[in-house]
């Protein structure tokens, strides 16, 4: 075999810009020992349903033209809004694979639980940013997937879902915005994967992303600037290079400028740009919200895997994300995402060693 086409073997072809998402899962699947098949099998059930949600979101603004976003449609029927239609997709697809004991989601109250054996739990925000949807700004789908402990000796239950984020197998994105990206990890790097439209395929398209140690943008809703604690106030006038009294811009380095502020309000997008080009994302608690406003199993967890397989943080303020215990489903949770030193220095500052 020449040069040029061993270099395009499968087993070469993981991390190879233009590498289909279906090859990558399958040369994860060749590369681990004993694999079934089963695992491979539930991630392209879950690009099927991205693939269903991307046609709906690309002609959402199509249908909102033809006043088909409202409960009922010219001819009398009633028209599902965007996030149900979602959940259902994504309900429904990952139900029928049949390798789910447990599927929960942001937009329904109960988790399902199989009456079989099922391996994996996987827990969903089938629209995010879903506020957004009216005014054209980019949304999307989180996911993380958990392998669930006895999964032959006991039947599905709530627990198997009430398990830390470190234990997750699998997490993922997908960002509708101008192209539909999909980043997801498997534990072996973050790896984003770019749409065709016109033939339905995701390819690689950034290889095993990593965050910069430190970036340049902080990501807060400030509006909320009045509820939040002395330390995050003081460290939102740190970021914006306003020095605290007594000390002097030299102490501040390595962080010397102030940082520029980018928020769009829906987290794929602030998190995406945020994993892409480094900086810090954050909603802390505030005094309305006082746990925080994302949730930790649908929002949190699996971006917090990402950002650390590539090779960023997330964290509460004080606390690894991935280490939360958590107790209920729809648990929120302060988030602090991005580079490393900006979440550290966040930190300092929640944890009292700067103020
Ligand atoms: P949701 O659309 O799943 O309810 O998500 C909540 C959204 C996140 O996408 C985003 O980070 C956050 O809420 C924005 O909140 P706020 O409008 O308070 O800034
Ligand atoms: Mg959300």
């Amino acid at each position: 075999m020449s040069e040029s086409l061993s270099s395009l073997r499968p087993s070469a072809a993981a991390g190879v810009v233009g590498t289909t998402l279906r090859e990558h899962v399958l040369n994860g699947m060749h590369a681990a020992k004993g694999a079934t098949g089963e695992f491979t099998s539930l991630l392209n059930h879950i690009s099927l349903a991205i693939r269903i949600i991307n046609s709906r979101v690309r002609a959402a603004g199509l249908a909102d033209l033809l006043g088909y976003t409202g409960e009922t449609n010219v001819q009398g029927e009633s028209v599902q809004k965007l996030d149900a239609f979602t959940n259902d997709v994504l309900m429904n697809v990952l139900e029928r694979s049949g390798h789910c004991g447990v599927i929960a989601s942001e937009e329904n109250d109960e988790a399902l639980l199989a009456d079989h054996h099922g391996k994996y739990v996987v827990l969903f925000d089938p629209l995010d940013g879903s506020s957004n949807i009216d005014t054209n700004v980019g949304i999307g789908t989180i996911f993380a997937v958990l392998r669930r402990q006895e999964p032959k000796l006991s039947r599905p239950s709530l627990a198997d879902a009430l398990r830390p984020g470190r234990e997750i197998v699998a997490a993922g994105y997908v960002l509708y915005g101008p192209s539909t990206i999909f980043v997801m990890s498997t534990g072996q790097g973050a790896h984003g994967f770019t749409l065709d439209p016109s033939i339905g395929e995701f390819f690689l398209s950034n290889p095993d992303i990593k965050v910069p140690e430190r970036g340049s943008c902080y990501s807060i809703n400030e509006g909320n600037f009045s509820r939040w604690s002395p330390s995050i106030q003081n460290w939102a006038r740190w970021v914006k290079g306003i020095h605290p009294v007594g000390e002097s811009p030299d102490d501040r380095a390595p962080f010397t400028t102030p940082y520029g502020a980018r928020y769009v309000g829906s987290l794929v997008a602030d998190a995406h740009r945020t994993l892409m080009k480094g900086g810090i994302f954050a909603y802390p608690a505030d005094s309305k919200s006082k746990t925080g406003k994302l949730r930790l199993l649908y929002e949190a967890n699996p971006m917090a895997f990402l950002f650390e397989q590539a090779g960023g943080a997330a964290t509460d303020g004080k606390d690894r994300i991935l280490d939360l215990m958590p107790t209920e489903l729809h648990q929120r949770v302060p988030l602090v995402l991005g580079s490393k030193d900006d979440v550290a220095a966040y930190r300092q500052f929640v944890v009292g060693e700067r103020k």
